[in-house]
Parts: structure tokens; sequence; C-alpha cells
């Protein structure tokens, strides 16, 4: 068994990647497992690998580092009711510190420590390429702070969505970061594309992507930022949208990233789950614009409940978050002259990151 944990920030494509490595692995006869991590309880990424066929377990409520038992429960989870040749475990983008807070204490505490682990940190290469050129990131300081680190931390950095790039400014993208990153592993990555996802693969097989250094970190800036960016999860269910149910998602949503960045709020992550009888649909905004996602959009079948799981990571106060969001739900259910109900809410600032373990290379 090997296990893949994937680090790197909010957005950047470590949910797209797993789903293309696993569909790609188990077409070549293995079993895979994945480990989803969020702050909240309802994760949209857990659903997501659920609607691919993909045997998913969670670690809710924090992340890996400040639950590494329940992580470590959740390995022998997958273990006794799948027995994966490959795991992939994603932690939450805004995450840092998991080589010596996870992978050692893996290595260390597990009775099959045998096991190869690697880490890939995934970077959105147009944040990536903000950030090189020197340019402010659109989030706090602090939260530009894990950003920085988190890329720091990685032996191995997969430059993502590199098809977003025109191919002049992608190769100089690929040769700023390796001069920038000296030593590190670094790739670039279509993460919906088959053959790319082979190459990433292929690269995890053949080298050491963990690294033997211990990140320097610093706690408060760390805890600040991960405090700055509010965490929501709403569940909800909408009936009675008859024919419009499609046009009234496309208005709830398009409401809710308007009035979200109206506001100046940096979004780290936005994503929406919709399902109604078989029809589903992944709705996702980060820093960047997302254009053309209504496509994703599909006809629901009337007389369908329409439910909905939202997930944000936004830079601002939990509390105006939670506000902003249920007006935008209320307001356009009472457009729409549709029916809600909410299953559940919850929204907050996560509090200071504390781990379980934390354990100083050198491996
Ligand atoms: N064009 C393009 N989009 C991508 C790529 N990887 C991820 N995305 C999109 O980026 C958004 C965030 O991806 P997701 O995997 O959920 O990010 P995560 O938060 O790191 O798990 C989604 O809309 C994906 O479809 C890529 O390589 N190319
Ligand atoms: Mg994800």
């Amino acid at each position: 068994m090997k296990i893949h944990l994937l680090g790197g920030f909010l957005g950047a494509g470590k949910t797209t990647a797993i789903i293309g490595a696993a569909k790609l692995l188990m077409s070549r006869g293995n079993t895979v497992g994945i480990i989803t991590n969020d702050q909240g309880k309802y994760l949209v990424d857990t659903a997501f690998f659920r609607l691919a066929d993909l045997p998913t377990v969670e670690v809710t409520g924090g992340c890996f580092c400040c639950n590494y038992g329940e992580f470590d429960e959740q390995i022998d989870a997958l273990i006794e009711t799948v027995q994966p040749d490959v795991i992939f475990a994603e932690s939450v983008g805004s995450c840092a510190d998991l080589v010596a807070t996870v992978i050692r204490p893996l290595h260390e505490f597990r009775a099959d420590s045998e096991v190869p682990t690697t880490y890939s940190v995934i970077v959105d290469g147009r944040l990536l390429q903000l950030f090189l050129a020197g340019e402010d990131l659109p989030f706090s300081d602090n939260v530009s702070y894990i950003f920085e680190k988190q890329i720091e931390e990685s032996a191995l950095l997969v430059i993502n969505k590199i098809d977003l790039l025109p191919a002049g400014v992608a190769a100089r993208l690929i040769t700023a970061a390796q001069q920038a990153y000296p030593g590190k592993g670094i790739l670039a990555q279509n993460s919906l594309h088959e053959d790319s996802i082979a190459a990433w693969l292929d690269m995890l097989e053949t080298m050491d992507s963990v690294p033997a250094h211990t990140l320097e970190l610093d706690y408060d800036r760390y805890g600040a930022g991960e405090g700055d960016l509010a965490w929501l999860d709403e569940r909800l269910h909408f009936s009675g949208a008859a024919e419009q149910g499609r046009e009234f998602v496309i208005s709830l949503v398009s409401d809710l990233e308007r009035r979200i960045r109206g506001q100046k709020f940096p979004i780290g992550h936005l994503k929406i789950e919709v399902t109604a009888g078989t029809a589903n649909a992944k709705i996702s905004f980060t820093a960047l614009e997302t254009p053309g996602w209504e496509q994703a959009v599909p006809i629901f079948p009337p007389g369908k409940t329409i439910t909905m799981l939202i997930n944000g990571r936004v830079q601002c106060p939990a509390d105006t978050l939670q506000r902003l969001v249920e007006t935008t739900v209320s307001e356009t259910a009472g457009a729409y002259g549709v029916f809600l109900v909410e299953e559940a809410l919850d929204a907050f600032n996560p509090g200071f990151p504390n781990p379980t373990h934390r354990m100083a290379g050198s491996r």
C-alpha cells in the first residue's frame, strides 16, 4: 500500500488531481481509497468523490495535523473496507507543516510504517505567477504567508492549471519557478488531462517527494491566516422549482458569488454541490474568476427536490458570511417561489492550529 498526501492552497486543484489519478489507477486494476479533510462537517469534496464512485472516508471538524488520531483511524477504516493499493489523502487548503505533523508521525507510529508516503504540493499556476512576479496575492498578508509556506515546504511542487496560461507564459513560469526553488521537483500539470495526471503518478513512483528538512513556520502568523478565512457549510433543500430548477440554481449561485466579490471578500474556495434525482453538478469558485461555470449546471428533473451543499472559505468574519449566504438564499428562493428547508448550517473562523504531534527532521 502507498499513501499519497496532497497539500496546497484552497482551490489549487487537489480534488481534481485525485479524481483523475484514482480513475487512472483503477483502470489499471488498482484499488484506491480516499481521505478528505476540512474544517466543517458537511464536505463538498467527500460528496464529489462519492459521486465519482470512489471509496471515500473523511476527517471533519479540523485538519489532519490537529486530528492525527482520527486520520490514522480513517486509514484503518479504508484498509478494513476496501484494502486499497493506494490511498490519496487531501489536506485542508489552508494547512501547512504537514511533513512534521502528519508524514513523520505516520512513519513513527504506524505498524505499517514502511508504507511509502509521498507528498505533493499543488499550486494554481496563475497565483504562482503573481507571487513570483512579486505582486500581492488577493488575500491578507497572513493568508498569503500560508500560501508561501506551503510552497516552501514542498519537495515536489505541482504547478497546476497550466492549461489556463498561454504557452509562452507557462514556459516562463516554469523557468522562474526552477530558479526560485532550486532543488525542488517541479511539474507543470493540467489535472483535467489524463496524460498529465499519468506523468504526475510516474513522478510519485520514482522520486522522493518528502522533504527531509523541517519547515520553519511562525505559528502565530499561520494561526492568524487560518482565522482570517471564515468557513461556512450549509445543506439546503429546495422544492417547487418545477421547470425552472436550472435557472434558479444559476441565479442563486451567481448572486452569491457577486455579493461576496462585491464586498471585496477574497474567496479562498466557494464550492457548491447540487443534486436532484440523478442530475448533479459541482460549481467551484476560487480567488480568480471561473468563466463559463454555468455550463456545468444541468437541467434538473422537474418535481424533484434540489439539494444544495455549500462549502465556503472566504476572507471575512464568519457571521458576515453567514448573513450574506442566508439573505441570498432566502431572497432567491422568494423570487422563484421555491420552498426552502435548511437542514444544517455552520459558520466560524477556525481557531489556532494545535497539531497532535510535531516531529522535526531529518528522517
Ligand atoms: N483548467 C483547469 N482547471 C482546473 C485544474 N485543476 C482544477 N481545476 C478547477 O479548479 C477548481 C478547483 O479545483 P479543486 O480540485 O476543487 O481544488 P482543491 O480545493 O485544491 O481541491 C475546479 O473548478 C476545477 O475544475 C486544471 O488543471 N485546469
Ligand atoms: Mg478539494
